[in-house]
């Protein structure tokens, strides 16, 4: 596949290691075997001992069905539209950091599972960035390496209308009647289930009713389970990996075992989803193609050819959406960008925005490993302020403000000591709790005294981005307010280490980590972000099309 990018960008999205890799914690996949393979076993010893139970056919249909209206042929194609684009987007997230844990922390090696062939090296810094895996955009949307940010555009896009979608689906489920297609009303379904699940175990296919107008025991089931248990899971579970929301709410992340835990359960709905759609194509093919293309397409039981050959025009069309998208992802990814921010970035804007951050851990909660990321400061400047434990470090700041202070670290702990263990939320997927000293942003604001028209706060680091150039970050003013944002230079009761962004770093605990700018070299007040570098608020935001409202 031929680069895309400019030749800077090239080395981050298509590194020399492409090898893909795939390692689960083998208690946990016997575990996983045996729980596939025991019902099969069962299956199989009921079947050759007692032959296939008898199922009751038609089983259960539910007085007044009329097939399938037009909205629910519709909400089901919109659907497996935008289950293909949350599942592709999703795989380039997750490859971002290609590892899932249970619990809290993301301590190397502790993973369950791995989709890099890399252990995580000990003798060197190995940041989230290096270990970022490269992944197929056959397989995944946009694909290639590191490209997290026009990745969650698409999630969070295709979300909103899957679950707008949802909504009208589920409403008019309810005021049509149709619901008692998929809700079960009898605990006589398991036993029915179970009998139809002999069959299929065994390669059989048991006697089917007209689709049409009602489902059998076990479809019914996996039906009800997609709709009422595995879609809302799926909202809940990312909801839990919001720093907003998590920063606002300790308990909400909680339910999931933490933010880890939501991250694994949100993974392994997907396989869910994956497996019910392969399951569901394959069963519709054998069982009657043409007559249930004909149901869902075109809402008749009939056995003419207009179904199959709408239906497959309807699958050409979306597998040209899916390459669209990734045209659109390399060729105008500002522009979607820019989308995201009018749509998902309004409502995020008005919901989760809001919310003062305020969640606070234990000590006992401190993760053993932080990860870290980002390129150590080469200039020389930060080199000797670093050999000499920045004494000669001063802060500048300085812009639309009344005062402005040059302050050295003794002056800024000297201002203002506040200390909070808090979870960060970074954008790759990991996380890790830490407490953070610093200087709240508020009281060095109060001291300066900003300007009314002064609207944005800009951090300038002394290191580089990831394609060269300044780290800058900016804040809104409301932001930086907040009780929680930190001018952090303690980390774990200790000075801040070079590697987490000595001198100074930001913690602002609604964002994600890559608004945390580490190697502080100074502060500027500003009347709106578009002054500053490509005028996007940040570093990221300018190259790699991170959100541009990023308290989500
Ligand atoms: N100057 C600078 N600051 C930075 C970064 C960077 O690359 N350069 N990376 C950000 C990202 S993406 C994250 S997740 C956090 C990580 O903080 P840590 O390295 O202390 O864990 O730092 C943020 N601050
Ligand atoms: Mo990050």
């Amino acid at each position: 596949m031929t680069p895309l990018t400019p030749p800077r960008e090239n080395k981050v999205h298509f590194p020399v290691d492409r090898r893909p890799g795939l390692w689960i914690r083998p208690t946990l996949l016997i575990g996983l075997t045996m729980l596939v393979a025991l019902p099969i076993i069962i299956a199989w010893i009921q079947y050759g001992f007692f032959g296939l139970p008898a199922v009751a056919n038609p089983v259960r249909a539910f007085p007044g069905s009329s097939g399938f209206p037009l909205w629910l042929r519709t909400a089901h194609y919109i659907s497996f539209v935008l289950m293909l684009l949350l599942i592709r987007s999703g795989l380039s997230i997750l490859a971002d950091h290609p590892r899932l844990y249970r619990h809290q922390d993301c301590t190397p090696n502790s993973e369950w599972i791995r989709f890099t062939p890399l252990a995580v090296p000990t003798d060197r810094i190995w940041t989230a960035k290096d270990d970022a895996r490269y992944i197929s955009p056959l397989w995944s949307l946009p694909g290639y390496r590191h490209t997290v940010g026009v990745a969650r555009h698409w999630h969070f896009l295709s979300v909103l209308f899957w679950v707008l979608t949802g909504v009208i689906y589920v409403a008019l489920l309810f005021a049509q009647g149709h619901w008692a297609r998929l809700v079960p009303t009898y605990w006589g379904i398991l036993p029915d289930a179970w009998r139809i699940f002999v069959h299929y175990a065994t390669f059989h296919l048991p006697p089917e009713p007209d689709g049409f107008y009602a489902y059998q025991a076990l479809q019914q089931l996996a039906y009800f389970a997609v709709v009422f248990v595995m879609a809302p899971l799926s909202i809940l579970s990312g909801l839990a990996m919001s720093p907003a929301l998590d920063g606002r709410f300790a308990w909400y992340p909680r339910l999931f075992d933490g933010r880890q835990g939501a991250r694994s359960l949100h993974f392994l709905l997907m396989v869910g989803f994956s497996v019910f759609l392969m399951i569901h194509v394959a069963l519709v093919l054998t069982t009657g193609v043409v007559r249930n293309m004909n149901h869902i397409v075109m809402g008749t039981d009939t056995g003419g050819p207009a179904g199959w050959m709408l239906g497959t025009v309807g699958i050409i069309v979306a597998l040209a959406l899916l390459f669209a998208a990734y045209w659109v992802s390399w060729h105008h990814p500002r522009a979607l960008q820019l989308a995201a921010h009018r749509s998902v970035g309004t409502l995020t804007l008005r919901t989760l925005d809001p919310l003062t951050p305020k969640s606070e851990f234990s000590t006992a909660d401190i993760s053993p490993h932080f990860w870290s990321n980002g390129k150590l400061p080469t200039s020389q400047e930060w080199q000797t302020l670093l050999s000499e434990d920045f004494e000669g470090f001063k802060l500048r700041v300085s812009g639309l403000v009344n005062h402005p202070v040059e302050l050295s670290l003794g002056e800024i702990m000297a201002l203002g000591q506040h200390h909070q263990i808090t979870l960060h939320h970074c954008i790759q997927g990991w996380s890790g709790v830490a407490e953070w000293g610093g200087l709240p942003m508020s009281a060095l604001i109060d001291l300066v005294q900003p300007q009314p028209e002064a609207r944005v706060v800009v951090f300038h680091s002394f290191g580089e981005g990831l394609y060269g150039g300044e780290y800058y970050e900016t804040l809104s003013m409301k932001d930086a307010r907040h009780p929680q944002c930190l001018l952090a230079y303690e980390m774990n009761g200790e000075q801040l280490g070079a590697n987490h962004g000595a001198p100074l770093r930001l913690r602002a605990e609604n964002q994600l980590g890559y608004k945390m700018i580490k190697w502080i070299s100074s502060v500027e007040f500003v009347a709106s972000e578009k002054e500053v570098g490509q005028g996007f608020g940040g570093a990221n935001e300018d190259h790699e099309y991170f959100d541009l409202v990023p308290n989500i």
